[in-house]
């Protein structure tokens, strides 16, 4: 059975880390709403889901993607690029050890699991402005003797890289060139987003579905003329607080 770990929105979600996006209201009760239909479909394509308490005062820690990177032999808590968001490593960790053994990234490293994308045995991670060398160098330290590559990757114009690339099949990316360099995935299918859809990139594959936001109709055309079978979800709420579709579950396969 697949486990999907996702925590309730923040009431304080409008006060959350912004980046790349001007600040603009955001609706808590919406974006809540929205969170629902996201755990349901998780639901429905086979998952488990475990919902943690809201944490009021943490206004990011719906995004539980970044606070862990978990693989079949463990689990690397991270440290939140953002200073605001390293207190929610605490409760994720509690609910985290009840499935995988823990290891920690520690200072001065910095690393959100939304620059951690994993296929097989490598993972690729985004150089960003959230993940640090030192981060990326002590998770390549920590997975070496488990079997796992950990190769940096540039990126631009945006978050993380899953922002700009995640897996959509077993050996197929979803990807926008302009974010980040497609011959890093050299041996793999790609499909691009839609050039009018440049957010495009963030999907969450599950089984053999995508989880997929409705904002992006083109893209969508693109991955299903690929034979993806896609799934959506509205999530323009999340959204303005540069959340995604992978960044609200950590996936436990
Ligand atoms: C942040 O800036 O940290 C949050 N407002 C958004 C985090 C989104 N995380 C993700 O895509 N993995």
């Amino acid at each position: 059975m697949v486990v999907a770990i996702t925590r309730k929105v923040a009431p304080s979600i409008a006060r959350c880390e912004l980046t790349r996006l001007d600040r603009v209201g955001i609706n808590p009760v919406r974006a809540a709403r929205q969170h629902e239909a996201y755990c349901r479909i998780l639901v429905d394509v086979g998952c488990s889901v475990v919902s943690l308490p809201a944490e009021p005062d943490l206004p990011d820690s719906v995004f539980v993607e970044d606070g862990a990177v978990v693989l079949d032999e463990i689990a690397v808590m991270t440290r939140p690029g953002a200073r605001s968001r390293r207190p929610e490593i605490a409760t994720l960790q509690e609910e985290l050890q009840r499935h995988r053994p823990i290891m920690s990234i520690t200072a001065d490293g910095t690393l959100d699991g939304g620059d951690v994308l994993q296929a097989g045995r490598r993972l690729w991670v985004g150089r960003s402005g959230r993940s640090n060398a030192e981060g990326i160098r002590q998770l390549g330290e920590i997975l070496a003797p488990l079997g796992y590559t950990v190769l940096p990757v540039d990126v631009q114009d945006c978050l993380h890289l899953k922002t700009a690339v995640t897996l959509i099949g077993p050996d197929t990316f979803l990807i926008n060139p302009a974010m980040v360099e497609p011959g890093f995935f050299a041996g793999f299918k790609t499909v691009e987003v839609d050039r009018s859809e440049p957010m495009g990139a963030n999907a969450l594959l599950i089984g053999d579905a995508v989880i997929y936001p409705e904002a992006f109709p083109a893209t969508r055309l693109r991955m299903e003329q690929a034979g993806v079978n896609v799934r959506t979800v509205p999530a323009d709420e999340l959204a303005k607080a540069e959340g995604g579709v992978t960044c609200c579950s950590i996936v436990l396969r």
